[in-house]
This record gives C-alpha cells, sequence and structure tokens, in this order.
C-alpha cells in the first residue's frame, strides 16, 4: 500500500512538486480561496493518513492525534511548533519536524520593518497622505521616535528577548543605527555573555532600560503572559514593544491598557493571543501597528519552508530520521520502534 501524506491546506505549488515526486499518495484537504478545514474534518481525514503536514498555526491537538496513533509523523509547515501538542505526539511514538533556519532572514526583516514603521507612525501617515487629509504645511505632523541617535546624538537601546537565529538575525540589522544591544534568554545567556556587541541582562533589567523590546522566544508554558502588567509597568514611557514570536507571549488585554494609559509609547504586532482575533480595543488604538502574522511571508521563503516541510514528510513516511526534529526522542520510543516494525517491508514510498 502506498503511504499517504494528508495536507489540510492549500500548500504552495513548490512543496506540491516535491510532494509529487515521492510515491506517496498525497491528500490536500482545503476549503475555496484557502479556507481551512474544521478540526472535524482533519480528525476524519488523519485516520487514513500515514504523515501529516499541517499549515504552520494550525491547531493539532491530541484529539487529532489520538484518531492516528499510528501517524509515522507530523511535518509542520513553520519554525513554530505550539499549535502541535507535541507530550502527546512523542507519547504516541509521533515524530514532529518544523522549519528552521529558511525564514530566519525574512522575519528578522518583518520586526525591523514593524519596529520603523511604528515608531516612524508610518502607517498612520500614508492613509492620512493616502486619504487627502494632508493640506499642506500646518497640518498633523507625525512625530515619531528615533530608531538611530537622533539629532541630539542619543544612542537608543534595543532589548532583544529571545536569543536564537531570529534574535541574532534582528541583532545584525541594529548595527547601521548605532544601537546599544541588550538581551534576555535564559537558555542562551552563556552564548550571549560571550559574544561581541550584545550585553546580557535578566529580563526586569533589560525592560527598564530598553527604548525598543522585541520578542524572539517561542511559545512555551515559561514564555506564556512573559510580558504582562507589571513588565509593561517596567518599560519606559517612550518604549516601544514589538512582538513577531507568538501573540500569548504578551498578556494583550494588560498591552491594551498599558497602551490606553500611555504607559508605554507603542506597539508593533504581527501576532496575537486569539488569532485571527484581537482584544477589544485594540485596533481603535493611535499608538499601534497590526499586521496578520506575515512574519515569514515572502514567495521565496514560503516556497523554503514548503520545500523543506515536504521533504521532511517524506523522509517520515519512508520511516527514516528527517534533519528538523522538535522530539528527536520519539524514535527511542517503544510506540515508535513498534509501529515501524508492524511496516517494515513495505517498500512502496
Ligand atoms: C507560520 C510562523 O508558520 O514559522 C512560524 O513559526 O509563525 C509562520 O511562518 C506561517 O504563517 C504559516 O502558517
Amino acid at each position: 500500500m502506498k503511504r499517504r501524506i494528508l495536507v489540510p491546506w492549500a500548500m504552495l505549488p513548490k512543496g506540491r512538486e516535491v510532494l509529487n515526486q515521492s510515491k506517496a499518495e498525497v491528500v490536500y484537504l482545503h476549503g475555496p480561496n484557502g479556507v481551512l478545514p474544521s478540526l472535524k474534518e482533519i480528525t476524519q481525514a488523519v485516520r487514513f493518513a500515514d504523515v501529516l503536514l499541517p499549515r504552520g498555526t494550525q491547531p493539532i491537538p491530541k484529539t487529532i492525534l489520538q484518531a492516528n496513533p499510528n501517524l509515522l509523523g507530523i511535518a509542520n509547515f513553520g519554525v513554530g511548533y505550539d499549535n502541535i501538542d507535541v507530550i502527546t505526539a512523542t507519547q504516541l511514538g509521533i515524530p514532529v519536524t518544523n522549519t528552521p533556519g529558511v525564514l530566519t532572514e525574512t522575519t528578522a526583516d518583518l520586526a525591523w520593518a514593524l519596529l520603523m514603521a511604528t515608531a516612524r507612525k508610518i502607517p498612520q501617515a500614508h492613509i492620512y497622505t493616502k486619504s487627502g487629509q494632508w493640506k499642506g504645511p500646518g497640518g498633523k505632523v507625525f512625530m515619531g521616535q528615533d530608531i538611530g541617535p537622533g539629532g541630539s546624538n542619543q544612542p537608543k537601546t534595543l532589548g532583544i528577548i529571545g536569543f536564537g537565529r531570529i534574535g541574532q538575525a534582528v541583532m545584525k540589522r541594529s548595527l547601521g543605527f548605532k544601537m546599544k544591544v541588550i538581551a534576555y534568554d535564559p537558555l542562551m545567556k552563556k552564548a550571549i555573555t560571550q559574544r561581541k556587541g550584545v550585553a546580557y541582562r535578566e529580563l526586569d533589567q533589560l525592560l527598564r532600560e530598553s527604548d525598543f523590546v522585541t520578542l524572539h522566544c517561542p511559545l512555551t508554558k515559561d514564555t506564556y503572559h512573559l510580558i504582562g502588567k507589571n513588565e509593561l509597568e517596567m518599560m519606559k514611557p517612550t518604549a516601544i514593544l514589538i512582538n513577531t514570536s507568538r501573540g500569548p507571549v504578551v498578556d494583550e488585554k494588560a498591552l491594551v491598557t498599558a497602551l490606553k494609559k500611555g504607559r508605554i509609547a507603542g506597539a508593533g504586532l504581527d501576532v496575537y493571543e486569539k488569532e485571527p482575533k484581537l482584544t477589544p480595543g485594540l485596533s481603535q488604538l493611535e499608538n499601534v501597528v497590526l499586521l496578520p502574522h506575515i512574519g515569514s511571508a515572502t514567495q521565496d521563503t514560503r516556497e523554503q519552508m514548503a520545500i523543506v516541510a515536504a521533504r521532511n514528510s517524506i523522509l517520515m513516511a519512508k520511516g527514516k530520521k528527517p534533519p528538523h526534529m522538535v522530539n528527536p526522542e520519539v524514535f527511542k520510543t517503544k510506540a515508535y520502534q513498534m509501529k515501524l516494525k508492524g511496516r517494515m517491508g513495505d517498500e512502496s514510498i
């Protein structure tokens, strides 16, 4: 029997090409215009799949995994994998992969675009100009925050929370702005301390010192609401918060209150606590720039992500170890080994 790869979204053609080159049967499940199937539909379809290839932020909860514990893998299209119940997957002997590396530079670019747009109020000024409200001198002035040293030659401080691949790529881009860079990441403390051009700070201190705070940590139980009421109160009233990581890292309700009260100067967000819903009050604020989760959204990068996810899915369908493992310990589990044993001799992929 052919191995079956279930793709519950409108995968990019480059990824489809890779899948088509394998001997696996590929099943696409999606509505018109890229509408995602419901959990119920995925749960039904997954029973007949060997590997699942979900879109990065598509929830893959326990119920889907339990519907088919015989899955040989889940190849997530995205570097983040908080959408998948990885603990249950590991218990059931289901390998999980992601797409790190290929989206690092693109996401760092977007974090900077958002930082600059928020600091200089670019979307607000764009709407003002485009809608014909600009009547020449004497009109509204979109007074922003300096990113570089500004007229008074005061270098600004960039605080990076999460110093993985994307956090480091963000740091490199700050060079031209002559910024002081500080970073917080308990897992990278040694690496940050040893690196030139960046200084380690504990979270409280980083929040107090930074003119810009940018989030690049994964969503885990330790980073959930890492930035809440108390943390926002530690920030400078002139500071700007940028989030291109995951929405729930920030307590969105507390952020709306802080922005309303002018506790911080602004926020640039690409991710939200309950995407695509926004916390009431957020979109009415003047001092926010809001994007619809487009950190990795360039043609080139999304194509590469699709290719990586497709390759990962084919390797797992073959019972092989792909390079981008989220739970490498799974291969040692009895659940996985038993599963593979039962399928040995099947050379149809
Ligand atoms: C999404 C992302 O996966 O890679 C990630 O972690 O957040 C994004 O690249 C992408 O939007 C697909 O849904």
